[in-house]
């Protein structure tokens, strides 16, 4: 073994309730934005397949967790679906799901894995968000009083809590680039938005504190996308600063400091968007700040100067203050058209490592998205070579940077077998395991048997 990893590393993978769930319309789960979403557009994105039945880990938990032991997870990340636990978002506990999430968390420490349970990806509860999702201060509320539920009922078993997954991915998709619901473009609403997010997150926090959860973490899972400016020049790295400010640091600072970044508020007072916020905001965010950080790496951001001026009659865009920059010669997926970019990883960690006090970390989401997979099968089984340089590679530069001093206990794959996702259905196929869309039936990929391996002897 070459590159070996600190004992108790977590090798696991990651999914989300709507993604893998399925059952959408079954114990008494009520309406969240995607099953909304996708019955009055279901062409739009998701090609006629909605997010009804998905992996149906509803029904198949069992078998599932059974295949996440044979290929050596000690550790797997799934949400709590909102409007599954309460439904309609507000009011009485659902105890059907009560009853299923037990039954999940039951069974992943009956086999040596520990769940990390992440409490919000993507899905407001459809009610809620006719109520102004987060752009209404009465749903921070409400998602305060879930996360209690949440931790009152499963406290007792799980340890590692995650308030968001990247929360800024509803700020980008529904409030400025129109692809998640509600699908508006307005830079005012996209701030209020953001920053609601975050009260919400330290509200949370400020809840978990009160219970007395053993040794229990809570903390926010962040895709951060490194900003590479084109050259040193300093209107490149001015363009690739506030890229940063955008799109990493106004989670990551809120999150791990406790503040949002000065140059980032410059900004949004000079433009008149700073957010609405309430007395007891600031020190509510200061004094909650996370225990861990999950980060989700796929590919950095490379940017340069702005060539065209913005339209002035535009709504506010972080994009008023740089340009994207397609860098010639840069490796790409060419299965799916994102970036790969191992050295990113290590980058992120020592940025951790120096500028936010060296915070317990994983990578909680890491992968690589396939079209028509199945070009690749052979002798019945994908053969997915691609995937596995692509997790080394990557798994590389973490080991260096672990060796460098960086506190990353871990390493999630997206995801353990192919899921339902926001954009494309199933287009991109990303697991350990290829799932049959029709039959559900499961089967290892080749990438299976490598990360068994990989778990087993903690490195590679
Ligand atoms: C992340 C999300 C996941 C997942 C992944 C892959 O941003 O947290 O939910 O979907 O991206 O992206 P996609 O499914 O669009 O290929």
């Amino acid at each position: 073994v070459q590159y070996k990893f600190p004992e108790g590393f977590w090798w696991g993978s990651a999914t989300s309730a709507t993604q893998m769930e399925g059952a959408a319309n079954e114990g008494g789960k009520g309406k969240n934005i995607w099953d909304h979403w996708y019955e009055v557009e279901p062409n739009r994105f998701f090609e006629g397949v909605g997010p009804e039945s998905t992996s149906d880990f509803y029904y198949r938990y069992k078998e599932d967790i059974q295949l996440m032991k044979e290929i050596g997870h000690n550790t797997f990340r799934l949400s709590i679906s909102w409007s599954r636990l309460i439904p309609g978002g507000r009011g009485k506990v659902n105890q059907e799901a009560v009853k299923f999430y037990n039954n999940i968390i039951d069974e992943l420490l009956a086999n040596g894995i520990e769940p990390f349970v992440n409490l919000y990806h993507f899905d407001m509860p459809f009610e809620l968000q006719e109520e102004g999702g987060w752009e209404s201060r009465s749903v921070v509320d409400e998602y305060a009083a879930y996360a209690k539920e949440a931790f009152r009922l499963f406290g007792d078993r799980v340890s590692k809590w995650f308030t968001f997954n990247e929360p800024i991915v509803p700020v980008e998709g529904g409030y400025l680039y129109d692809f998640h619901y509600p699908n508006v473009v307005d830079g005012r609403r996209a701030v209020q938005v953001a920053y609601h997010t975050m009260v919400a997150h330290a509200k949370a926090v400020e809840v978990f504190r009160t219970f007395d959860i053993n040794e229990g973490k809570i903390g926010i899972i962040l895709n951060l996308t490194p900003s590479y400016p084109r050259s040193q020049n300093s209107a490149d790295l001015k363009a690739s600063r506030i890229a940063d400010l955008f799109f990493n640091r106004s989670f990551l600072d809120p999150a791990v400091l406790g503040e949002y970044p000065e140059e980032l508020i410059e900004i949004l007072r000079e433009h008149g968007q700073l957010p609405m916020t309430e007395n007891g905001d600031r020190e509510l965010i200061k004094a909650n700040t996370a225990d861990i950080l999950g980060v989700n790496y796929y590919q950095p951001r490379r940017v340069k100067a702005k060539e065209h001026l913005p339209n002035p009659y535009g709504p506010f865009m972080p994009d008023w203050f740089f340009d994207n920059y397609e860098m010639p010669g840069r490796k790409m997926n060419p299965y799916r058209g994102w970036e790969i970019y191992e050295k990113g990883i290590y980058d992120i960690m020592i940025n951790l490592k120096e500028n936010y006090g060296n915070i317990e970390s994983f990578i909680s989401e890491n992968g690589m998205g396939v079209q028509d997979e199945e070009r690749f099968l052979e002798d019945g089984e994908i053969q997915d070579d691609y995937r596995i340089d692509f997790i080394r590679e990557h798994l590389t530069w973490l080991h260096k940077a672990i060796q460098e001093g960086c506190n990353a206990k871990g390493y999630h794959l997206w995801t353990f077998m192919d899921n339902w996702s926001w954009m494309n259905a199933y287009k991109n196929r990303y697991g350990f395991f290829s799932v049959d869309v029709k039959t559900k039936e499961r089967k290892p990929k080749k990438s299976a048997h490598w990360i068994k391996e990989v778990s087993e002897q903690n490195g590679f």
